[in-house]
């Protein structure tokens, strides 16, 4: 099916490319149907020749990076069902680092430290599916990371001065949060869109009402993670937009049946692309036209039903998916899923929408055909858009200036190459491809599915995130990573816009918490080891750490005891990092270079425990322990 259905699209890719392909331009949708013809599913599909290219072997160099040398870019990687955030170096690809947001990480103690415990508040699980940065003038700004968990509706943003995650807040009122996307001009706000309808408030009442069901496109504050306001709608919002000045957002809109099941989210032929605007949104929140929802004090401005000066809804085909700004801030493109198109729609047009000068419809400048089931857009800053394709399992390229000029007749081809991935692709992201300065150097494809490219292990197969050189005329495939479930999304950001620290700096909000417990206890945390009593069954137990050394050889408690160990690594070193664990109590967690961490257990039964440090930091790290006596 996958076959016949392909060579279907590039037939009528062909029929479409049919005059510049005969004038001996190259031809993506030719040079796919001719590698499909003669069963070529290399790298490059180019028509040219006719034969596959060698490109994988030509190209591997370029994306190489030698031992001991630095990337040109940091990719975020979203961790899907993991909960974390992943760092991957670019064109290497080799991860670099996992950050735990919403999940329990053994190995930091990330869940089980008393402030991770406290932003996750009881949860150990997440579904991380979009991660972007926050921006100023357009470009990144280096400051914070945004991750949505679709599973509890939560927005988590990650400090990257030290790559740890700092806030988690709940999205009242949603379910599924979905799509987010902070604004691109300053950093203000991060829009979340939640995509499963519900009744609102969802307190028992019209369960078996779907009419009455609706969804929420939520604003929040980047800088102080508060809930500013939502915007109630009637259909499942899916994936999230930004402009580049801060006057609209974005989200696509399947289900607009309003039905709850498969078949009948599937029924219509058109849904559509919110626009909000934002500046109208806010005058009526500040005007007092808002209501709240159950408990929640966050104002809501109902904008169901008609379109109005809140929201504009966009008639785009058939179930659209993913949604993507250009880089000049011009267009947004939204990939059809069930419709073979992409809808792009020109965002200078929005004006004259909400004004009521125009239908919502005539903002749309090209709908170009780019294959089966297009997910996700990136571009290269040169003109050209690249969008996932999944049944079909290739990205495509094209040029957004002759889809426009094919819009309005003229015989032009704006599909420029198809090209295979391996298989059945996701997001797809660029160099910098969501900011001003897209760059198109590199372009990965986030596949859902390896199958055959890596060796079996067991039922759950990796991913497979592919690496494309996008700096020359056509995509050429440099790389197959495989990954760990499942990064749904990926951005990738110029190296030299983010700067971490190696050495915790202790300006957190979370050195608060651990300053007012020192104060209580008269205790200074960087340098005195000390057993303080709480009252009845309950101490604190501060103590310093430095290669190969606990500050305290020994501590007693009683069984049954509510101990809080606060563990202050003295060191100044860079990466040299200490732990704390507790045999048979499930204590284990890291204490990088000038960090503290607390984490509370109960004294088990009585006996001797060897507390020992799990990070290698010294000669002397195995002997880097001490007796916890529980009597
Ligand atoms: S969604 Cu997963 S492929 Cu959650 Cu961004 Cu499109
Ligand atoms: Cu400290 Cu090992």
């Amino acid at each position: 099916m996958k076959s016949s259905s392909k060579a279907k699209q590039n037939n009528s890719d062909q029929a479409l490319g049919r005059r510049r392909f005969l004038t001996g331009v190259s031809m993506a949708g030719g040079g796919a149907a001719l590698g499909a013809m003669t069963g070529c599913d290399g790298g490059d599909n180019s028509a040219k020749n006719g034969k596959s290219g060698n490109a994988p072997k030509a190209h591997a160099n370029k994306a190489e990076v030698a031992p001991g040398k630095l990337d040109d870019y940091y990719g975020f990687w979203s961790g899907g069902q993991s909960g974390e955030i992943r760092i991957v170096g670019i064109p290497s690809m080799r991860e670099l680092k996992r950050i735990p947001v919403f999940n329990r990480d053994a190995a930091t103690g990330w869940g089980a430290t008393d402030f991770s415990k406290q932003l996750l508040k009881g949860t150990q699980s997440g579904d991380t599916h979009h991660v972007h940065l926050s921006y100023d003038k357009g470009t990144y700004d280096g400051r914070y990371v945004f991750v949505n968990d679709k599973s509890q509706a939560r927005l988590a943003r990650v400090n990257i001065k030290t790559m740890e995650t700092d806030k988690i807040i709940d999205i009242p009122n949603a379910q599924g949060t979905h799509g987010i996307f902070p604004q691109r001009h300053k950093t203000g706000l991060v829009f979340c869109n939640s995509e499963f309808r519900t009744p609102l408030p969802n307190d028992g009442r019209d369960l078996d009402d779907p009419k009455k069901y609706a969804a929420l496109h939520t604003a929040i504050d980047g800088e102080t993670m508060e809930v500013k306001w939502q915007v109630m709608v009637e259909g499942n919002l899916d994936l999230c937009a930004t402009d580049y000045k801060g006057l609209y957002s974005f989200a696509t809109c399947y289900n607009s049946e309003g039905a709850v099941t498969l078949e009948g989210m599937m029924a219509s032929d058109q849904d559509y692309c919110y626009v909000f605007n934002l500046a109208n949104i806010e005058k009526a929140v500040k005007g007092g036209k808002s209501i709240t929802l159950g408990d929640s004090p966050v104002p809501v401005i109902d904008a169901r039903g008609e379109n109005s000066e809140f929201v504009t809804r966009v008639p785009v085909p058939k179930s659209p998916h993913g949604v993507n700004i250009d880089p000049t801030g011009k267009y947004a493109i939204c990939s059809g899923k069930l419709s073979p198109t992409c809808t792009v729609i020109a965002i200078d047009k929005l004006a004259e929408v909400f004004s009521g000068k125009i239908k919502p419809r005539d903002s749309v400048v090209a709908e170009p055909e780019v294959g089966l089931g297009p997910l996700h857009t990136a571009f290269d800053g040169k003109g050209n858009a690249y969008t996932s394709i999944f049944l079909d399992s290739v990205m495509t390229k094209w040029n957004i200036a002759d889809a426009l000029k094919q819009f309005k007749g003229e015989d032009v081809n704006p599909i420029l190459q198809k090209i295979d991935v391996h298989y059945q692709v996701g997001h797809t992201n660029a160099s910098m491809s969501e900011t001003k300065d897209a760059d198109g150097k590199w372009l990965v494809a986030l596949c859902k599915f390896s199958k055959d490219r890596f060796l079996n292990v067991g039922c759950l197969h990796p991913e497979n995130d592919q690496l494309f050189d996008i700096s020359g005329e056509k995509m050429k495939l440099v790389h197959d990573g495989p990954t760990f479930p499942e990064p749904h999304d990926a951005v990738i950001v110029k190296s030299d816009l983010i700067h971490p620290t190696s050495i915790q700096p202790r300006t957190d909000d979370r050195f608060k918490m651990y300053a007012d417990w020192a104060k209580e206890d008269g205790v200074n945390l960087m340098k005195d080891n000390k057993v303080i009593a709480k009252g009845p069954g309950k101490v604190r137990v501060y103590m310093t750490s430095m290669a190969p050394k606990f500050g305290m050889n020994e501590f007693q408690v009683k069984s049954g005891d509510e101990v809080q160990v606060i563990i202050t690594n003295q060191d100044n070193v860079e990466d040299l990092s200490h732990g704390f664990c507790v045999p048979q109590h499930d204590v284990n967690f890291l204490v990088n270079a000038q960090d503290t961490q607390s984490y509370t257990f109960v004294a088990g039964k009585p006996g001797l425990y060897w507390y020992y440090c799990p990070w290698f930091c010294h000669a002397l790290h195995l002997e880097m322990r001490g007796r916890m006596m529980v009597s």
